[in-house]
């Protein structure tokens, strides 16, 4: 896996082959089954236009109460499936000293956006998020660690991974648009988008 730099982020292109994400997929199948993905509530009491869900110990949550991350389904109360194994490979090709104890797995369907924000809910601020594209492509937007810095952007594909890890760790982050129904990768359509984090501190 060769990893290049653009605008500033570590980038993996193809990080998984077709092969390896339709594999992915049957793995993700079988976490939404067994932890069915929902619309956390925003700050301000509207659901988020992505849904999502979590294998590892942890799921990022949010409701009027603020931002969290829990260990049980807010659903069916039970803890999230273990992180597919071809997941915590593309961990390690980024971080090799501890494995992410929280792979959030968001699904964007049509006209789904994630507005900018930080990631700065985890321990340890040393350890990168590292994220992994499935599907339609996403156009991903950073800018830098205020809400008003200046912005780039670049397109996320099926496959690639990167990180944000060091100057990037806590660089305001998002998702304007994706290209819906460009792939075939998932059957109804859209994006998904797995990251995997280190939520607690490593021992
Ligand atoms: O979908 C993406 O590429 C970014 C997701 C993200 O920033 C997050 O889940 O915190
Ligand atoms: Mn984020």
């Amino acid at each position: 896996m060769s990893i290049e730099t653009i605008q500033g982020v570590p980038v993996s292109r193809g990080a998984l082959s077709p092969e390896e994400q339709a594999a992915l997929l049957t793995d993700l199948r079988a976490v939404a089954q067994a932890a069915p993905p929902f619309s956390p509530m925003t700050g301000w009491g509207k659901p988020m236009s992505v849904r999502i869900t979590a294998a590892g110990r942890f799921c990022w949550f949010s409701d009027r109460r603020g931002y969290r991350y829990i260990e049980a389904h807010p659903e069916t109360g039970q803890p999230f499936p273990p992180i597919p194994e071809a997941a915590l490979r593309v961990w390690r090709t980024f971080e090799t000293r501890a494995d992410p104890d929280c792979c959030l797995i968001n699904h964007y369907r049509e006209g789904a956006r994630m507005g900018l924000h930080q990631d700065r809910d985890e321990a340890d601020f040393s350890f990168p998020v590292v994220s992994l594209s499935l599907g339609d492509p996403g156009l991903f937007r950073i800018g830098g660690t205020e809400r008003k810095s200046p912005t780039r952007s670049f397109w996320l594909h099926s496959g690639d991974a990167m990180a944000l890890t060091g100057e990037t760790r806590l660089a305001f982050h998002g998702i304007d648009r994706i290209k819906f129904g460009e792939t075939a990768l998932l059957a109804g359509g859209g994006r998904l988008n797995l990251t995997l984090r280190r939520v607690a501190k490593a021992d």
